[in-house]
């Protein structure tokens, strides 16, 4: 089937998301892919419309690796967030029209289920650290969760996620990874304390911290048995984890900055890490993310695909399709999807009990609602940046 058009749909209902149609000759069949990038969403769009979709009309949707490898090396100028974003939302856009024409659901065409379900973990929410742990007991025993996630931060993750008008300039994050160690470590040993032993704790330090300090963390976290501790560190220096892993016993899962196999592999052979943890959006989609899973599984290392509440239900829903069909599936980030975001995109996983399931459908199983897309306009919005309060100097995220 040949590629007709390629569209994209840039829309906020709450968050920004930037969703890629493809068109075929045949009016029934279209798919639909996610290249949200969280403060970036229209250089991804400029770079799908003006530079990708000229080159794909008249292309064979059935040749997903061909075109893959024809945007990512044939470009000369390859990777980068911004064309991987792209690449991912044509990516799964040409899996979902796969499976539309096979009449088969994605996780069929990736080899079929290994499990029945997805064990999965929530975000802890709150404005403070105080009201998460006066929340986090009743969270787990009302939603019957096996696993929560905390992250490390003061305030929390305040304007990370939701556009809520127009912004020219990020927002500033009080931070300190020199000075609020201690306060950190305190509390995770009072979420363990209030949630009991038996609840899976995942501690997401953002890659904030140094690895002097990420060690000093950890350590003392080691007797409070973490699920895992998520990227402790920033992702630049490959040593820098080595370092981090030779100090520590816990379990680290790694990666939600990588854009590559190539980034992960020194993590992955080394076994510097348990839980290689992409953002299939910026790895350029499932065809990469296969591979990567492959080569972790060869060693050893489960996944842990990153899941917030800035990708949209579509890539929530390819998640969820490779982890019934991967063997060596650790845990899934179960990013709240707010009910706003439901309007404009349709289908996708559904939460019971500390696990997702999904209904069969051909392909990846959603669709947006281009109407609903429409009543919510794009916003321009930053991630916040952290800055030490002591000297106004910008620190790592
Ligand atoms: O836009 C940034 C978010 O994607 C990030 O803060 C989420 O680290 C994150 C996570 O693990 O969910
Ligand atoms: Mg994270």
């Amino acid at each position: 089937m040949k590629i007709t058009d390629v569209r994209t749909i840039l829309t906020c209902p709450k968050q920004n998301y930037l969703f890629i149609k493809i068109m075929t000759e045949d009016p029934e069949i279209y798919g639909i892919g996610d290249a949200s990038m969280n403060g970036r969403e229209k250089a991804v769009e400029d770079l799908t419309l003006e530079y990708l979709r000229p080159m794909l009309i008249g292309m064979d949707t059935d040749r997903i690796e061909e075109i893959w490898q024809l945007i990512y090396r044939g470009t000369y100028w390859r990777g980068g967030n911004i064309m991987m974003s792209a690449l991912c939302g044509i990516d799964m856009a040409l899996w979902d029209i796969k499976g539309k024409i096979a009449g088969l659901p994605l996780y069929s065409l990736l080899g079929g289920k290994v499990r029945d379900k997805v064990l999965c973990y929530s975000h802890v929410l709150g404005k403070t650290n105080e009201e998460k742990i006066e929340k986090a007991a009743s969270f787990v025993q009302e939603k019957g969760l096996k696993v929560i996630r905390l992250r490390a931060g003061l305030p929390s993750a305040n304007g990370t996620l939701n556009a809520d008008g127009i912004q020219n300039t990020p927002k500033v994050e009080d931070w300190d990874p020199e000075f609020w160690a201690d306060d950190m470590i305190n509390y995770f040993i009072k979420i363990r304390q209030v949630v009991g032993d038996k609840v899976g704790i995942i501690y997401d330090l953002h890659e904030r911290f140094s690895p002097e300090r990420a060690i000093y963390i950890m350590r003392k976290l080691e007797p409070y048995n973490p699920f895992f501790i998520e990227d402790p560190i920033a992702p630049d220096c490959f040593e820098s984890l080595k370092t981090v892993r030779e100090h520590t016993n816990v379990p680290i899962a790694f990666g939600e900055l990588y854009k590559s196999r190539w980034e992960c592999l020194p993590g992955i052979t080394n076994r510097w890490l348990d839980f290689i943890r992409c953002d299939l959006i910026r790895i350029g989609g499932i065809t990469e993310a296969r591979k990567i899973g492959a080569i972790a599984e060869t060693y050893d290392v489960k996944t842990a695909w990153h899941g917030p509440n800035d990708v949209s239900p579509i890539t929530h829903a390819v998640n969820w399709h490779l982890n019934v069909s991967a063997y060596n599936f650790g845990i899934q980030e179960d990013g709240t999807v707010d009910d706003t975001v439901k309007e404009v995109v349709k289908g996708g996983p559904v939460y019971k009990d500390g696990y997702l399931t999904m209904e069969d459908k051909p392909g990846i199983g959603c669709d947006v609602d281009e109407e609903a897309a429409k009543k919510y306009p794009y916003k321009r919005a930053y991630i916040p940046v952290c800055k030490r309060p002591s000297d106004n100097s910008l620190c790592d995220w």
